[in-house]
């Protein structure tokens, strides 16, 4: 043999990279002196029956080589013919031996031994080492001594070996023996049989994402030696090889595993994901899954409970959210979390289903504030993070506020206030009424939250005096209500009205009078006279003349209030006129005051004491009436029967109305002013009338004058001019 082929020998299985299923690999199975370190004899088994079978491996260890190696020694002994000793080497299922590398001996002392090492299995019986029995032959071979390894081609097809020393004579005596010694066997086999794998843990066209595996099993007729991960045809990390021992057969033992899927490395959407393994012979098969990646959790949604966060007095919520899509995986779940305010005592629940929208109307262990968030999951198995889910909140109140009404406060008379106390929502708002004792007819006060109270006032202006009750509803943030009429002690809370003092405020002409009254003195009846002033709210101004108005402020007793302010406001009397202030004014220190007023036009005059918390405020009205003015002239004052005399003027003040001011001609008849014609003003006031004069007998005097009568939308009293004198000469 040359060195060279004993090199290539010793590299030992030769890989033949086929297509999965399709190919056919060769192994070489050692022995002996060819099997370091262990030179084990495994491959080789003994015949049962066979006589002084035995292994002394390596060769080289010890003693006389000529007795060691995988022997088959028939010595020492006499031999009954048949008798025999063998060693086989049986090729697995699926393979055939196609090589063999030997080194050993073989000897014979009589031509009726048996002596060989022969293929069978095959298309043919053949005996690669060694003789066949020769009895009766003296001259035949004798000796084979083959230290270096030399190389025997067996059949096709050959499925075992068998080493085989045989007594075939009539007996085999001893003294005559036969032996045959295998120093050296490697054994090549061809594999015919594919591995079969198959993969598992994922479903083909599965979403995906960094936590799954993909399994395999693997089984082959010599066993398993390797796995691999292989990823859209690229290998990824290294292979798994599994220990396979080249001193059997079937080298190698059937193996299933798994393989993280690196989907971290692997961008989303589709990809192959397939498990390559080879079998003892170097032969390959591969199976995989077509899977899609997906390591996106799904969006934050932004979740709305129906109705609002706010306040609610009903224990029943519906959350829900727009799924948003991202191009990953399909939704086919959330996880909602219901917690107390601040994350405590949570409850976590699963909604099933693909794209879920909303969490089922659902109600809370008790009332108080909770909050909800919700995130979603993907097919992949990819979750939101719930700590960073925006929460909703849910308020729920069912506890209606408990109030009582506040006792008055000497400080605050007209005050009317009442004390709330509400659990959580707090609260919102409420009103206060009043009722006049008897009365069925409750009257909302204006009222505002201040605080955890509601306070109002009780305008003891605009109520009649006498006796009221109270009462106060609150209402919590939830919109739960209660109302009483009593005061935190229990008793019905009522008040007085006036809450103030009150104050009496007149004004207008100083008028004064005599009052007789009958009374009785010293048992006779007198009658006593008394000068009794007062005020007449209707003041009468001329045009462009001036007026001084009067009036006092005291309480009913006629104690003056003394240098308080009194507004003075003005309301021209024109349609859809207001009141606009005109004046402040003071008493003195006998209560009085006076307000000095133009006959501009004629309008209302308003006194108002606005009064103190303590003092009842007061208004009263003083009218102001201007006649209206305009010049009159005649022209000519002198004229003939049959002429024409003309009447002009110009009304004096305004506004003048739109459409003109009506002017009244009036003539003297002797008895009574007559009117004889109505002319109409310019915007501007003027006005013109041309009279012709008829049927005039002598010399006539008339007495004319024009009367300017009051009219919406003028402000002022009817008034008249002066009357002027035409003189008509009749014929
Ligand atoms: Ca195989
Ligand atoms: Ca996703
Ligand atoms: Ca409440």
């Amino acid at each position: 043999m040359k060195p060279a082929h004993l090199v290539a020998l010793a590299t030992g299985v030769v890989v033949l990279l086929a297509p999965a299923g399709a190919g056919a690999g060769q192994y070489t199975v050692r022995s002996c002196d060819a099997a370091p370190p262990t030179h084990g004899p495994n491959a080789w088994q003994v015949q049962a029956g066979s006589v002084n079978s035995y292994a002394l491996c390596p060769t080289a260890g010890g003693g006389t080589p000529n007795t060691r190696g995988i022997t088959t020694r028939m010595v020492g002994s006499d031999f009954a013919s048949g008798a025999f000793s063998r060693w086989w080497f049986y090729a697995p299922a699926g393979t055939t031996i196609s090589r063999l590398d030997w080194a050993g001996r073989a000897a014979r002392e009589r031509c009726y031994w048996q002596v060989e090492m022969r293929a069978q299995g095959g298309a043919s019986d053949a005996r690669l080492i060694g003789w066949p029995t020769q009895p009766g032959t003296t001259s035949c071979g004798t000796a084979i001594d083959a230290p270096y390894v030399a190389t025997y081609w067996p059949p096709a097809g050959t499925t075992r070996l068998m080493q085989n020393t045989q007594c075939g004579g009539a007996s085999c005596p001893n003294g005559y023996g036969a032996t045959f010694h295998t120093y050296y066997s490697a054994v090549t086999l061809n594999d015919f049989s594919a591995p079969s794998v198959s993969v598992g843990g994922v479903a083909e066209g599965e979403w995906v994402r960094s936590d799954r595996l993909i399994t395999f099993s693997a089984v082959d007729n010599i066993g398993i030696s390797r796995a691999q991960l292989i990823v859209d045809g690229q290998p990824r990390a290294d292979a798994v090889n599994y220990g396979c021992d080249y001193t059997r057969p079937t080298p190698c033992a059937n193996h299933s595993g798994s393989f993280e899927i690196p989907t971290t490395e692997l961008s989303a959407g589709t990809h192959r994901v397939e498990v390559l393994v080879h079998d003892g012979s170097g032969t390959a098969a591969m199976a995989g899954r077509t899977i899609r990646v997906d390591n996106v959790p799904p969006p934050q949604v932004s979740p709305a409970v129906a109705g609002g966060e706010g306040w609610r007095n009903a224990n029943g919520f519906s959350v829900g959210w727009s799924v948003p899509s991202d191009g990953g995986s399909p939704i086919v779940g959330a996880t909602w979390e219901l917690c107390r305010l601040g994350r405590g005592a949570c409850s976590t629940h699963q909604l099933s289903g693909a794209n879920p929208t909303s969490i089922p109307r659902f109600g809370v262990s008790s009332d108080g504030v909770y909050e909800v968030r919700v995130v979603l999951r993907d097919q992949a198995g990819n979750v939101a993070s719930l700590s960073d889910a925006r929460p909703v909140m849910l308020r729920l109140d069912r506890a209606d506020p408990v109030v009582s009404i506040d006792g008055p406060d000497p400080n605050h008379p007209v005050q009317a206030s009442a004390t709330v106390n509400d659990s959580l929502s707090g609260l919102a708002g409420g009103q206060i009424e009043l009722r006049r004792a008897g009365s069925s007819t409750w009257r909302e006060l204006p009222t505002t939250v201040s605080g955890s109270r509601l306070v109002s006032q009780i305008d003891d202006e605009r109520f009649a005096d006498g006796s009221y009750e109270l009462r106060a509803r609150a209402v919590d943030r939830a919109g739960n209500q209660q109302t009483t009429g009593v005061e935190a002690n229990g008793a019905r809370a009522t008040r007085q009205l006036p809450l103030r003092i009150k104050t009496r405020l007149r004004a207008g002409r100083r008028v004064s009078r005599i009052v007789r009254r009958t009374v009785r003195r010293d048992g006779r009846k007198r009658v006593v006279r008394r000068r009794v002033t007062g005020f007449d709210p209707g003041v009468r101004v001329g045009f462009g003349r001036r007026a001084v108005i009067r009036g006092v402020l005291a309480n009913p007793d006629g104690q003056p209030l003394e240098d308080v302010p009194i507004r003075v406001l003005a309301r021209p009397d024109l349609p859809r006129a207001g009141l606009a202030a005109a004046a402040v004014v003071r008493t003195d220190s006998a209560g009085r005051f006076s307000y000095r007023v133009k006959g501009s036009a004629s309008r209302t005059i308003r006194f108002r004491y606005d009064g103190t918390s303590r003092i009842r405020p007061t208004t009263t009205d003083v009218e102001v009436a201007v006649p209206a003015s305009s010049r009159f002239k005649l022209s000519p004052p002198r004229i003939l029967n049959g002429e024409a005399v003309t009447f002009a003027g110009r009304v004096r003040g305004g506004p003048i109305p739109e459409r003109g001011k009506l002017i009244e001609l009036q003539k003297w008849t002797g008895r009574a002013w007559a009117p004889f014609r109505v002319v109409r003003t310019d915007p501007r006031g003027r006005w013109r009338h041309v009279e012709p004069v008829l049927s005039v007998r002598g010399l006539v005097t008339f007495r004319l004058r024009a009367l300017i009568p009051a009219e919406a939308g003028f402000p002022y009293a009817t008034g008249r001019t002066p009357a002027r004198k035409l003189l008509v000469q009749g014929q």
